[in-house]
């Protein structure tokens, strides 16, 4: 995540959207949260009482070894929560189930090349206490971090709960980062074992993990044993700190206590993706963060027990953390893993996959929902969708045009669209509507979680006007904020809290329409000023992508003598469209067209795809480096494709 840089004036909005969906009332009438006076009534219990409200969620939530007897100690901008609790996350997704769901499927897992697997939550509290164990075994303690390099196998969610069982901190790197960029996070987070695979299976290919692995062994100053797992590939021989997965579990007894942790002890280290710098330790503690994973996802996904929840994040984000895995086993549901590639081998999978396990609840990113309208609809037209009841979007704005596409196409017109802003930093969504109760608009994530303090404000903390933008802080605590950037308490304080005193700051622009509504505009460093108006770069995009032509925007500002800043559109269009000047005259008038004259791109280019980050981010810095024509600067580990980069730069020429 970049670090801010704050608006001179104030962003300006010009993107209106007038449709709206209520929630449908056959579903309100089975939902957790079925009104908008469900919505408030809770809403106003926090504001009013807010120690009472998260004190009740908590005890709600979670079992506690030992009760907890203050919710909440909060010297700005430090928050404990839940003190003197004691608890166990791994318990508390596992053994809390097994009276009643023992033989129920806890994940449902296919492999990219087709190969599935059912784990029920009784033999998945089996293989998490036997790897428990073998942690033990090979010296891990409460506190001791531990890396998790693994592809989305089973295994992923097996490593994360042994870690949450015996107190370990875990640190996930996502398995499709380089050898460097997993020894920089293995070495800032000072991890003692390293759990990883022979590979993983991605569009058709290995991924060497365990090759990437002894490429950083000689540079990971603190990892003293390797472990590892057979998925895909040949590890090759073991070297003296390796270890076999196998090994490490045969003979392990099937019963592990559970370690009883206080409150605020770690649960894991999360590395934000670097579009800027260093990456960041985002730290999170047990309680608070387990208290509002639980929550968050019954009430957001309206989870009932027998959905089957496909969650497409990889493990290695933060969505992966609370909505793969802790979220969807703190609420006893079956959650889908899926290995590998949203279209390998081919454009069917995604649909395939929902037709096979009847899929109820799917939740996914825009990215993915654009490259998929790209397709065409007959290729999801042609698989029976009907189990599904409710579509959640996640990760970037959402165009509308691509949240209309997804509500028609995908849930055929009769399931609810949830548009979910949150942040590694936040540990669970923020905004979003409850499925059940909020009227939804395309393109907006709608309103605040109950208890969550969501403001729009200008740089001295005014609240601003409806319709302008701003920028969005959250002003009061809630249980799965991060605790601290691990290993640097500075850089926690002063990317997160020195805007304005205690608020946290986080880095989105924002404006609310007359209904009150929040939409989200994107980074504010994604804001470009351009002759005097400040706009959302994310809805100069949103404007492009509604162009039936078009399938991908991304827009960046440009130094201009004249202007100030000059808008330059990067623009991937549509199978089967051909570019041309005269294409780009008409993209430039629609543009003008949706918003205004002022937001008409200067300069527009086609290009092949548009550079992103491995979770599908567009890398901004990237093309403004591009679009000035400067050497491009900073870290670069997370990017998708450098063939992309280097195409957009022979364009230039
Ligand atoms: C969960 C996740 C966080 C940043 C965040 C914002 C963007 C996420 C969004 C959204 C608009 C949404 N973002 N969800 N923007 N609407 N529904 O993605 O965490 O990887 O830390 O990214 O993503 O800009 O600040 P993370």
């Amino acid at each position: 995540m970049a670090e801010p840089q704050r608006p001179q004036q104030e962003i300006q909005s010009v993107l209106s959207e007038n449709r709206i969906f209520a929630p449908p009332e056959e579903f309100s009438r089975r939902a957790h949260l079925r009104s908008m006076e469900d919505y408030r009534r809770l809403r106003d219990e926090a504001a009013k009482d807010p120690q009472a409200y998260w004190g009740a969620r908590a005890r709600e939530e979670l079992y506690w070894k030992e009760p907890f007897k203050t919710v909440l100690d909060w010297k700005p901008p430090h928050a404990r929560w839940f003190i003197e609790g004691r608890t166990n996350l791994a318990y508390n997704c596992l053994d809390r189930h097994l009276p009643k769901l023992k033989d129920k499927p806890a994940i449902l897992f296919e492999g990219e090349p087709g190969d599935r697997r059912s784990i029920t939550y009784g033999e998945l509290a089996l293989q998490v206490n036997r790897l428990a164990n073998g942690l033990k075994s090979l010296g891990v303690r409460k506190g001791d971090r531990v890396g998790i390099y693994l592809p989305m196998v089973p295994e992923a969610a097996v490593a994360m709960l042994a870690c949450a069982r015996i107190g370990a901190v875990h640190s996930v790197v996502f398995g499709g980062f380089s050898a460097e960029a997993l020894q920089d996070r293995m070495n800032d987070a000072g991890a003692k074992v390293l759990l990883t695979a022979d590979g993983g299976w991605r569009k058709g290919a290995v991924v060497p993990l365990k090759k990437n692995v002894d490429a950083a062994l000689p540079n990971m100053r603190t990892i003293e044993k390797v472990v590892v797992a057979k998925r895909a590939g040949d590890a090759g021989t073991l070297g003296p700190k390796d270890i076999s997965w196998e090994e490490l579990v045969k003979g392990q007894s099937d019963t592990c206590e559970p370690e009883w942790v206080e409150s605020e002890h770690p649960l894991f280290v999360l590395y934000t993706s670097g579009s800027t710098g260093k990456p960041k330790g985002v730290l999170h503690s047990t309680g608070g963060y387990s208290v509002y994973a639980s929550l968050t996802t019954r009430w957001v996904f309206d989870l009932k027990e027998d959905d089957i929840y496909w969650c497409t994040a990889d493990v290695g984000w933060v969505t992966g953390h609370s909505y793969v895995v802790y979220g969807p086993m703190l609420n006893g549901v079956t959650t889908v893993l899926y290995e590998g590639a949203p279209t390998q081998p081919g454009p069917e999978r995604f649909w395939e996959i929902i037709a096979r396990y009847k899929i109820s609840i799917l939740y996914t990113a825009p990215t993915a929902i654009r490259a998929f309208m790209r397709l065409g609809d007959d290729i999801p037209r042609k698989h029976d969708l009907t189990s599904l009841r409710l579509l959640g979007s996640v990760g970037e704005p959402i165009n509308p045009e691509a949240w209309m596409w997804y509500r028609d196409v995908i849930g055929g017109g009769r399931c609810p669209v949830v548009d979910t802003w949150w942040q590694t930093e936040t540990g669970g969504i923020m905004i979003s509507p409850l499925p059940g109760a909020t009227p939804t608009k395309p393109g907006s994530a709608t309103f605040p979680l109950p208890g969550i303090h969501a403001e729009i404000l200008d740089r001295e903390g005014t609240p601003v006007p409806q319709g302008q933008g701003g920028l969005l802080f959250v002003t009061q605590p809630w249980p799965a904020m991060l605790r601290t950037v691990y290993g640097d308490p500075d850089r926690y304080v002063k990317t997160y809290f020195s805007d304005l005193p205690g608020k946290y700051f986080t880095g989105d622009g924002a404006r609310t329409d007359a209904d009150g509504y929040i939409w989200l505009m994107g980074r504010v460093d994604d804001v470009v000023n351009v002759a005097g108006h400040r706009l959302g770069t994310a809805e100069v995009e949103s404007a492009l992508v509604a162009h039936p032509r078009v399938a991908e925007a991304a827009v960046v500002g440009r130094p201009d003598d004249l202007k100030g800043t000059a808008l330059v559109a990067f623009i991937t269009l549509k199978k089967g469209t051909a570019p041309s000047p005269e294409l780009k005259k008409e993209l430039a008038s629609h543009v003008a067209k949706e918003i205004g004259a002022i937001a008409r791109p200067d300069e527009l280019r086609f290009a092949e795809a548009l550079p992103k980050t491995r979770s599908g981010k567009i890398m901004r810095r990237l093309l403004r480096d591009v679009a000035s024509g400067k050497q491009t600067t900073g870290d670069t580990t997370t990017l998708e494709d450098l063939n992309v980069l280097a195409t957009l730069r022979q364009d230039d020429e």
